[in-house]
C-alpha cells in the first residue's frame, strides 16, 4: 500500500471530505444533471482552459436559462463570457453567452467563509428554504451545525473571504431559490490548508437544502488526470480502506497490509531520510509536480533505485541516484498488440462512467511494452507466478478485468459491460441517498472558521519579516498539461510568448513601488530557515483581490514548503503561499529551468 499518487496533490481533500460526510469519495451528478440543474455553482475552478468540455455544458445550461455563479480569485474571461468553439456563429459575431449571472472574487482561500455566509443567511433570514424533511430522514449533527453557523460573525466572514455581506446574500438567494443546484470545484478549493473543511461545508449547504440526491442537484469536484479517479477504484490508495481489502482478500488470502503506507508528502520525506530506498513511478513527473523543489530533487537522488515508466522524457529521468532506470511504455493512443490480439484499456470519469479505450497510433517502437506487461513482468520476476499467472493477465486483458470483477464492487459483468458504446456508470452511494457512513447518516460538519488559512510553518508569515507579504497561488496556462508545457501563450489571460509572469493588483504593485513589467524575484516566508526563492518574473496587473498575487506552476513550485501541506489531506498548499515581492536581482534570462 505504498501508493503515492497524484491524487495526493490533486482531489484527495475532495476524497476526504466526501467520505466523512455523504460516505464515497466521488462526485454525485451525472452530465445529464447539468441539463436539469437550476443553479450551478463554480468554486475555484478554470474550466475555459482546464475542462473545456464542461464549458459547453455551462454554455448549454446558461442559455436555458439555469443560473451560474462563480467563485474564483481571478477574473477568468471564459467564466464570464464564452463563444463555444462548435459554434461558428458566436465565434465570428460578439454574441459568446454570458456564463456567470454572479462573479464573485473571494480571497485566497476564503470560500469557506464565503460559503458559511450563505448557510447564516439562508438559517437566519430564509428558513422556510431549509429542507427539514430531508435533514430529519438522512443526516446528523444539524443541530451542532446550526450553533456553530450562528455563531460565526459576520465581520469574520467578510474578512476572511473579502467579500461584502450584500454579495453573500445573492448568491445564497440563488442557491436557495433554485429547484435543483450543482455545486463543482477544483483545485482552487482542494489545494489550501483547510481544504476538507472547506469541502465539507459545501457539502453542509447542499444537505440543508436537500441539494443531493435527486435530478439536477449534487456534489462534483471536477477531475484532473484521466486516471485520478480510476487509479483510487482501482486500489492506488496509500490507505485502501477494510471494506477493499476484506473483498480481496477473499479471492487472494494472503494477509493484506492493513497499517497506511505512504502518500506523497511521506514518501518524499521518507526518500529524503533514507528510510526508503526505492521509487517506481508508473507515469508522471514527481520532480517537477510535487512541491519544494529543491527537497523533492534531494529526496529523490537519494534513492537507490529510480525507476521510470513514461511516455515521455521529463525532469525526473535526471534525478539519478545510485541506479536509474528508464522504461519507456505505449500511450493510450498507442496499438496495443498481446499474444491474444489487440488489447482495449478502460477509464472513469468524473462522473463516475467507466469506458473502453483502444488504441488507434502505430507505436514508435517495437521495443516498447504496455504498462501491463512491465508490471506483469515485475510481478512474475520478484513473486512468482504460484498464485497469479502474471504473464497469462499480460497476454489477455480480459482475464485481469475477469479478476476486478471478482475482487473489486460495482464491476460485474465487467467485460460484456465495456462493450456498450458508452461504457457504464458505477453506482454511487450518495447519489441513491444511502450513506456509508460511521453513522449510517449524511453527517453536517460544525467546524469553525480557521484561524489562519494558512498551515503552522507559514501562519506567521508577517511577523517573520519585516515587510508585506502577499499571498501567491500557483495555477496553469492555457498551453500547458501540468508539467507538460507545449507553448507558451494563455489566451484567455492575454499572456502571449511566456510564462514568467506574475498577477498582481495595480494597487499591491504601487504600495510596492512596482511598475508594470518589472521584474521581480520571490521569496517563500516560512519558519525552517530554508530559503526558496524563484527569480526574473515580470509585474502584470490583473483583477485579483489585493494581498493575492497568482503565477503559473510548475515553475513556482520551488516556492512551496514541504510541510506547508492540507490538514487531513496532505495536499501541497499550492494556492496559499506566503511571499515577499522585491525587485529583481537576476540577469533577464535567468529563469529556473524545472520543467
Ligand atoms: N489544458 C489542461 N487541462 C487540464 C490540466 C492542465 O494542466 N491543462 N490539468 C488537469 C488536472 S490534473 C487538474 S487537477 C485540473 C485542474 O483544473 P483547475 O482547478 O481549474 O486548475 P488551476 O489552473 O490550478 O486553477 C485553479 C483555479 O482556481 C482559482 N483559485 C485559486 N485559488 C482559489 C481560491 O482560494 N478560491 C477560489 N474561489 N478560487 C481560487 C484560480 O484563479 C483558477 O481559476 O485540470 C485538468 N485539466
Ligand atoms: N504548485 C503546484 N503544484 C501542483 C499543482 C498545482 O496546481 N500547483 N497541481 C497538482 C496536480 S492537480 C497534479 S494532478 C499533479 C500532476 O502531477 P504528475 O501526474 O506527476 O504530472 P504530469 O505532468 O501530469 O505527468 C506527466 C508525465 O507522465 C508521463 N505519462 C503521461 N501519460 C502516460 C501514460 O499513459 N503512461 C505512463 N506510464 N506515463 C505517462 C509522461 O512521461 C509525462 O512526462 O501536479 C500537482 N502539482
Ligand atoms: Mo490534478
Amino acid at each position: 500500500n505504498n501508493f503515492p499518487d497524484c491524487s495526493n496533490m490533486c482531489h484527495e481533500a475532495s476524497g476526504v471530505g466526501l467520505i466523512q460526510s455523504v460516505g464515497v469519495g466521488k462526485g454525485t451528478v451525472v452530465l445529464d444533471d447539468f441539463d436539469a440543474a437550476k443553479a450551478i455553482f463554480v468554486f475555484g475552478q478554470n474550466p475555459g482552459t482546464n475542462h473545456p468540455r464542461m464549458m459547453n455544458a455551462l454554455r448549454k445550461a446558461a442559455r436555458q436559462g439555469c443560473q451560474i455563479v462563480t467563485f474564483n480569485n481571478l477574473k477568468e474571461v471564459a467564466l464570464e463570457r464564452f463563444a463555444s468553439p462548435q459554434s461558428p456563429a458566436e465565434l465570428l459575431t460578439p454574441a459568446a453567452t454570458t456564463i456567470s449571472h454572479q462573479y464573485l472574487t473571494p480571497k485566497l482561500g476564503g470560500d469557506m467563509a464565503a460559503i458559511r455566509g450563505m448557510a447564516k443567511y439562508i438559517l437566519e433570514e430564509e428558513g422556510g428554504r431549509i429542507d427539514l424533511a430531508f435533514i430529519e430522514q438522512h443526516t446528523t449533527q444539524f443541530d451542532q451545525y446550526v450553533a456553530q453557523v450562528k455563531a460565526t460573525e459576520w465581520t469574520q466572514i467578510e474578512a476572511q473571504s473579502g467579500l461584502g455581506r450584500e454579495a453573500i446574500t445573492r448568491a445564497a438567494q440563488i442557491f436557495a431559490s433554485s429547484e435543483s443546484v450543482i455545486s463543482c470545484w477544483a483545485m482552487g478549493i482542494t489545494q489550501h490548508k483547510h481544504s476538507v473543511d472547506t469541502i465539507r461545508e459545501i457539502v453542509n449547504l447542499h444537505l440543508m437544502c436537500g441539494q443531493i440526491g435527486k435530478p439536477g442537484a449534487g456534489l462534483c469536484p471536477v477531475r484532473g488526470h484521466s486516471n485520478v479517479q480510476g487509479n483510487r477504484t482501482m486500489g492506488i490508495n496509500e490507505k485502501p480502506n477494510a471494506a477493499f481489502l476484506d473483498r480481496l482478500e477473499r479471492r487472494f488470502p494472503v494477509g493484506f497490509k492493513r497499517t497506511p503506507g505512504h502518500n506523497v508528502y511521506e514518501a518524499l520525506k521518507a526518500l529524503h531520510g533514507g528510510k526508503s530506498k526505492v521509487l517506481i513511478c508508473l507515469g508522471g513527473n514527481l520532480a517537477a509536480a510535487a512541491p519544494d523543489t529543491e527537497f523533492t530533487y534531494e529526496a529523490m537522488r537519494r534513492s537507490e533505485l529510480n525507476v521510470q515508466i513514461s511516455t515521455k522524457l521529463n525532469r525526473s529521468h535526471l534525478m539519478v541516484s545510485k541506479d536509474a532506470l528508464i522504461l519507456p511504455c505505449l500511450g493510450r493512443t498507442e496499438l496495443d498488440q498481446q499474444r491474444s490480439g489487440v488489447q482495449k484499456i478502460t477509464v472513469e470519469d468524473t462522473f463516475s462512467m467507466v469506458h473502453a479505450s483502444t488504441g488507434m497510433n502505430e507505436p514508435v517502437s517495437p521495443l516498447c511494452l504496455s504498462e501491463i506487461d512491465i508490471v506483469a513482468r515485475m510481478a512474475e520476476a520478484t513473486l512468482g507466478s504460484d498464485r497469479v499467472d502474471w504473464l497469462a493477465l499480460r497476454d489477455d486483458y480480459g482475464l485481469l478485468r475477469d479478476l476486478i470483477e471478482e475482487t473489486i464492487a460495482g464491476f460485474g459483468d465487467f467485460n460484456r459491460r465495456i462493450e456498450e458504446p458508452c461504457g457504464f456508470h458505477l453506482e454511487n452511494s450518495a447519489a441513491l441517498l444511502r450513506w456509508n457512513t460511521a453513522s449510517g447518516r449524511a453527517e453536517f460538519r460544525a467546524s469553525r472558521l480557521p484561524d489562519s488559512i494558512l498551515p503552522e510553518c507559514t501562519s506567521h508569515a508577517e511577523q517573520m519579516v519585516d515587510q508585506p507579504v502577499l499571498l501567491l497561488q500557483s495555477l496553469r496556462s492555457h498551453d500547458q498539461y501540468n508539467t507538460t508545457i507545449y507553448g507558451m501563450d494563455d489566451r484567455y489571460r492575454g499572456i502571449k510568448g511566456r510564462r514568467n509572469v506574475v498577477f498582481m493588483n495595480e494597487e499591491d504593485a504601487r504600495r510596492l513601488g512596482l511598475a508594470e513589467e518589472q521584474r521581480v524575484d520571490m521569496s517563500a516566508v516560512c519558519n525552517d530557515g530554508r530559503e526558496r526563492v524563484v527569480r526574473g518574473f515580470s509585474v502584470i496587473f490583473y483583477e485579483i483581490p489585493k494581498g493575492n498575487i497568482a503565477a503559473y506552476y510548475p515553475e513556482t513550485n520551488p516556492l512551496v514548503a514541504i510541510e506547508s501541506i492540507g490538514e487531513g489531506s496532505f495536499t501541497p498548499t499550492s494556492k496559499s503561499v506566503p511571499v515577499l515581492v522585491t525587485p529583481s536581482a537576476a540577469s533577464v534570462e535567468s529563469l529556473a529551468v524545472t520543467l
